[in-house]
């Protein structure tokens, strides 16, 4: 009796404790925002910005979760505008400093939303584009899963992957595409945590979507919990005519709900009175409190229950995956509480004085973690903070780099094409028993064996929790592929949805600094649908995720496909999208050498991910007589004919047009002596390199010359250079600006329509003659 009462005393002061924690949240993100946007002084006149009513809806979910309910290898994705309260918590936890909240906002200082790559303190994933954080917890949850089955993880290691969500990001589509590929892979350990405000930002959220949510995660294997009241209503709700106002409440719309929330105390006693007042027993409910009684009752959510919060997560304590709608109110204890315009709302000045002095805090002591406490209550609180289980700090370590072999030799053959090379590659590495071999994971949305996966698959198995049987190979009906589903596969098969390949990439690519061991990931996809993924494949890249992304078929050279396959401006992508380098190889020897620089480039600290624009177009390969092209290629480009001294004009080439290129070359070169023929393997690095060396000799660096201009020293400063890529024409035309030498672009700049290669080279002037006479007009006119 005496150890019950022993707990249930311990049990109290927690709850106490993460009452006062909720407040000092509350308090410090709304004076992180306050002051950015109030005292720090303005040089520009902009609004700085940031969410206090996002943040007070989610403060006390945050304050359970923080500081009760996870441990240290657990991981989490914070809804993007609640980024002040995860800077507050690791304020109050010693991992953040003063300097860093004063500057939130600012250069250098806390981020708006949570970053992985800016911010200082532990960031699990970053946020800020609505839905993403949220789904690429689900695929955190099957990367650990993946990782325990390769015995790079000991299961016991295994935390939850947890997402704090706005009820908005439910109307993202990428959630529900996430929760189907998550339910097929029998995902575990994820907690998706719904602050259930029915705010988003422009208005009150739909009515009709209530108790739908609910069923469409059930339906998908997920337990459902619903903290729609606190622990106050509850008890209200037991009182005579307590079951009246519960019932009042389940029928209350989410727009009057809100509204009465912001009015306060005298309007919920008018609306209940004259709704449901002819009730005896409801009124005398009412009567029986005083207005401000009475917002505090109605007001008393689910989600800002201490009590409840900590009971919810006791409850969701196993494997499985768990949503809860955590019922809140946008601003909770602010004066726009409830408002449907408060989700930049600020408050000014004054009700700032006023939230500070309902607080006890003194002026000047705003930013004292514990200020307005007393003495004694501040030291027990920062007692509790520091006994909590993440103030022991975060698991994981550096992962071990993946020896990268010397060599990654490229298949035999004359004619090739780059796409084939690519599963060809694949399936020598599958066979090699190279160590890197057992790190690389693959995954492709439904396009596995049409992108040439298909010999790695049939090496390696299909990933899969549960077994999988190859139902077509034990009824012994012949098939190239062996689909057989296993703990131990190394191919992550999705449905078509190529957002959450992105998102799996993306979590793939975190394996090393998220769960301490290191992947290296693969994915494929047809190029033009890197435009369905393209906000998910910039969330990757964003965090630093590390990743290889294999696109093909692209551009016209798809031929017959037609116009809906045929992707444009998919360039343009590659060069534009930072931490992310793009090749576009001709020749497989090419894209070998690109592959194996991937591998590190991958592991490297400076690293990044790598994007390959490949091709079905099969193409007569080319003798080399000395290899170093390959270092050139690997900087971007190499001349594959070199110019003659002071040459007047080059050709200039990426892709599968090379034969192209070549035959007009050919016919080119006696009209046109010392002709250049320039390979460009990757317009990215090339131009990259150029703006970040203008960039860096500016700054008063020694004028190293880029690669490109390297190159383009070769000729004359007055040549021409004919450009032509299987993209948009813009990928290439810049190459004029580096010498300031004069460009005749050609390209793909209108949507393509099916045809075999000739009429389509023809039709969109990617041929020879197209060239000819294109350099015709820029050197013979000239
Ligand atoms: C993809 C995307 N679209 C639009 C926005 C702009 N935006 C930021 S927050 C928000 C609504 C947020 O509502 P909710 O998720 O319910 O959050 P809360 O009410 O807790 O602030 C919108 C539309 C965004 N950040 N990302
Ligand atoms: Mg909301």
């Amino acid at each position: 009796m005496k150890q019950l009462d022993e707990s249930a005393e311990i049990e109290a002061a927690s709850l106490e404790a993460l009452v006062a924690l909720e407040m000092r949240l509350r308090w410090l993100s709304s004076w992180m925002i306050h002051n950015a946007n109030h005292l720090r002084e303005s040089r520009d006149g902009l609004k700085v910005g940031g969410h206090q009513a996002s943040c007070a809806s989610i403060t006390a979910i945050m304050a359970a979760l923080y500081f009760k309910a996870l441990r240290p290898q657990d991981k989490v994705a914070v809804k993007p505008h609640a980024s002040p309260v995860l800077h507050a918590i690791h304020y109050l936890l010693g991992a953040q400093t003063l300097d860093q909240l004063k500057r939130f906002r600012g250069l250098g200082g806390a981020q708006s939303y949570p970053s992985r790559t800016k911010d200082k303190i532990p960031v699990d994933f970053s946020t800020g584009s609505v839905g993403l954080g949220v789904a690429i917890t689900a695929f955190a949850a099957l990367v650990q899963d993946y990782l325990i089955a390769q015995k790079l993880m000991p299961e016991a290691d295994a935390g939850r992957m947890v997402a704090l969500m706005g009820d908005a990001e439910l109307d993202e589509g990428n959630i529900y595409e996430a929760l189907i590929e998550g339910y097929k892979h029998n995902i575990r350990n994820c907690w998706w945590i719904v602050d259930y405000n029915r705010q988003s930002l422009d208005a009150t959220t739909a009515d009709r979507m209530f108790n739908r949510f609910d069923d469409i995660f059930r339906t998908c294997g997920w337990r459902v919990l619903t903290l729609k009241h606190g622990k106050l209503q509850e008890a209200a709700f037991a009182e005579p005519g307590g079951d009246a106002i519960k019932s009042w409440i389940e029928n209350c719309s989410n727009a009057d709900y809100a509204a009465l929330t912001y009015q306060g105390g005298a309007a919920w006693r008018a609306r209940l009175l004259s709704q449901i007042g002819d009730n005896p027993h409801a009124c005398a409910f009412i009567g029986s409190r005083d207005d401000h009684a009475l917002a505090n009752l109605m007001t008393n959510l689910g989600g800002h229950c201490l009590e409840t919060l900590v009971d919810a997560f006791k409850a969701a304590d196993d494997e499985t995956p768990t949503l809860f709608i955590a019922y809140t109110i946008k601003g909770y204890g602010l004066p726009f509480a409830g408002h449907k315009d408060n989700h930049a709302g600020l408050m000014n000045a004054s009700q700032m004085g006023e939230f500070r002095a309902s607080l006890g805090i003194a002026p000047g002591q705003e930013w004292d973690p514990y200020g307005g406490l007393g003495d004694n209550a501040a030291v027990n609180l920062q007692a509790f903070v520091q006994a909590s289980p993440l103030a022991k700090g975060a698991v994981g370590g550096r992962a071990d780099l993946v020896p990268v072999p010397s060599r990654v030799p490229p298949p035999e053959g004359k004619e090739q094409s780059t796409q084939a090379a690519f599963g060809r590659i694949l399936l020598d590495l599958a066979k090699s028993g190279e160590p890197i071999a057992d790190r690389i994971v693959t995954t492709s949305p439904d396009v596995t064996v049409s992108t040439n996966l298909g010999a790695w698959v049939n090496q390696r198995g299909l990933f899969r929790r549960n077994e999988l049987k190859d139902v077509f190979r034990a009824a012994n009906i012949p098939s190239a592929q062996r689909w057989m589903g296993h703990l131990a596969g190394q191919h992550i098969e999705l449905g078509i949805a190529e957002h959450n390949l992105f998102l799996l990439l993306a979590a793939l690519g975190l394996a090393a600094p998220v769960f301490g061991a290191r992947l290296l990931p693969i994915g494929t996809v047809y190029d033009p649908f890197i435009a369905r993924g393209l906000d998910a494949l910039n969330y990757g890249c964003y965090q630093d995720s590390r990743f290889l992304l294999v696109a093909t078929p692209s551009g016209v050279t798809l031929g017959p496909e037609g116009g809906a396959h045929q992707s444009i401006n998919s360039p343009l992508i590659g060069i534009g999208q930072p931490g992310l380098t793009y090749f576009e190889p001709a020749y497989v020897d090419e894209l070998a050498a690109i592959m194996r620089w991937s591998f590190n480039h991958m592991q490297a600290d400076a690293g990044g991910s790598v994007y390959l624009r490949l091709t079905t177009r099969v193409i007569r390969q080319t003798e080399r007589s000395d290899p170093s092209w390959e270092a050139d290629a690997l900087r971007g480009g190499y001349w594959l004919k070199r110019p003659g001294e002071n040459a007047e004009a080059a050709i200039v080439f990426t892709g599968a047009i090379a034969p192209e290129a070549i035959a007009a070359w050919e016919q080119l070169i006696e009209d046109v002596p010392g002709l250049g023929l320039l390979a460009v393997t990757s317009p990215d690095l090339l131009h990259r390199g150029w703006s970040s060396g203008q960039a860096a000799r500016w700054e008063g660096a020694a004028a190293t010359p880029s690669h490109v201009e390297t190159l383009l020293d070769a000729i004359s400063p007055r040549a021409g250079l004919v450009t032509i890529i299987d993209g948009s024409p813009s990928a290439l035309s810049w190459l004029g600006s580096v010498k300031g030498m004069r460009v005749s672009p050609l390209g793909v700049d209108r949507f393509g329509q099916t045809g075999d290669l000739i009429d389509l080279y023809r039709t969109y002037r990617l041929d020879a003659d197209a060239i000819v006479e294109a350099a015709a007009e820029l050197f013979l006119k000239s």
